[in-house]
């Protein structure tokens, strides 16, 4: 089976050669720049644009310059990538994003091609502050149409990312969304296009808007929820059924799921994301946890739990703060998830890693 996953993943992976290989060729033509998408510029296409929506005076725009240029990214200790933005004008905040296919290692040899954000699964966080004017830069540099949904946002109509109410994205060109980041939280993106394959191909991110007035905890941690099925064809057939048989939190199932680092007396906001298509029960061994806001919105009643339920497309903020050092389990109750194709222990499942009040914080 190991051997079949291998193979399925060579197609893929001569198309990424491929693509870098061109990207390079770009590149080396002087083609990496600013990239410009103003209204009004007349830009040669050979792309047909899609139906717009009424009142749509941002229609995507054929892509001129070489993706790539403005993805920079962080790895945090969470085990995601954080996008850095490419232009900051007062609270004006511009970010790049492009989908590349590429070669996801969910298990040990157990690949699968995902359709990725930035090349990333999942996608690359963007952080924003509340009262920012977020506008993204979405570059189709992949042979499928897709949009980018803001999951949570009031966007105006023509950012929403819903094929026929807003727009979809064709290969080959360019569509700058925009929202306002209006009120503190966790929200998340995802593309709408052909939504059961594509998001289950690894199209989301997290979207973190950060408190104006500062955070009131001390760590923080950004967790996505995911099933996958390593054996369906993702790309050829016209029909989809997916039979889930990994489980994984921010693209990877136990053991290579991040460990978490947490100490005592300190709190840790951890921001839960169910991208997947089942609910999950996560339970947390040691500590409780306070579930401080549900969806983007502070709960007016914090409570305690130890077992939370997440449904598909639900976000949770909780907060923990420890009393004891070691080590303790976090993971789905719903124990099936709990398996790496049907192998236990594995899936949705990581590691606390409780430090001693005395002990110096490193990740
Ligand atoms: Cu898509």
């Amino acid at each position: 089976m190991i051997m079949a996953a291998r193979n399925k993943c060579r197609l893929p992976l001569f198309l990424l050669l491929v693509l870098t290989a061109v990207l390079a060729g770009h590149w080396l033509m002087g083609m990496v720049g600013e990239m410009h998408v103003v209204a009004g510029t007349e830009v040669e296409s050979s792309f047909t644009a899609p139906a717009q929506a009424a009142g749509n005076t941002n229609p995507p725009k054929p892509n001129s310059n070489a993706p790539g240029t403005h993805h920079y990214m962080i790895r945090t200790p969470d085990g995601l990538y954080e996008l850095q933005p490419f232009r900051v004008n007062g609270n004006v905040k511009e970010f790049a994003i492009d989908v590349q296919e590429v070669a996801h290692e969910l298990d040990d040899g157990v690949v699968v091609t995902a359709w990725a954000f930035n090349g990333v699964v999942p996608g690359p966080t963007i952080r924003v502050e509340e009262g920012d004017l977020v506008r993204v830069h979405f570059t189709n540099t992949h042979h499928q149409p897709h949009t980018i949904h803001w999951h949570g946002i009031y966007a105006d109509q023509k950012y929403d990312g819903v094929p026929h109410t807003s727009t979809e994205v064709l290969p080959g060109q360019t569509y700058v969304y925009e929202f306002a980041a209006e009120r503190a939280g966790t929200f998340f993106y995802h593309c709408q296009v052909d939504g059961y394959r594509h998001l289950d191909l690894g199209m989301a991110g997290a979207l973190i808007i950060e408190p104006k007035d500062g955070k009131t905890w001390d760590h923080e941690y950004t967790l996505i929820l995911d099933d996958w099925d390593s054996e369906v064809d993702r790309l050829l057939s016209a029909e989809y059924r997916p039979n889930h048989n990994y489980f994984t939190i921010n693209g990877k199932p136990f053991p290579h799921a991040p460990t978490l680092t947490l100490k005592v007396g300190e709190t840790t906001r951890i921001r839960l994301i169910n991208a997947g298509y089942s609910n999950f029960a996560m339970h947390m061994h040691g500590p409780n946890f306070k579930v401080v806001a549900s969806d983007g919105s502070p709960l007016p009643m914090p409570y305690m739990k130890d077992t939370l339920d997440i449904a598909p497309g639900e976000r949770y903020d909780i907060e923990v703060t420890p009393t004891k050092a070691g080590l303790y389990p976090f993971h789905a109750h719903n124990l099936q998830f709990v398996l790496n194709n049907g192998f236990y222990p594995g899936g949705m499942h990581l590691m606390l890693h409780i430090l001693d009040a005395d002990e110096e914080f490193v990740h």
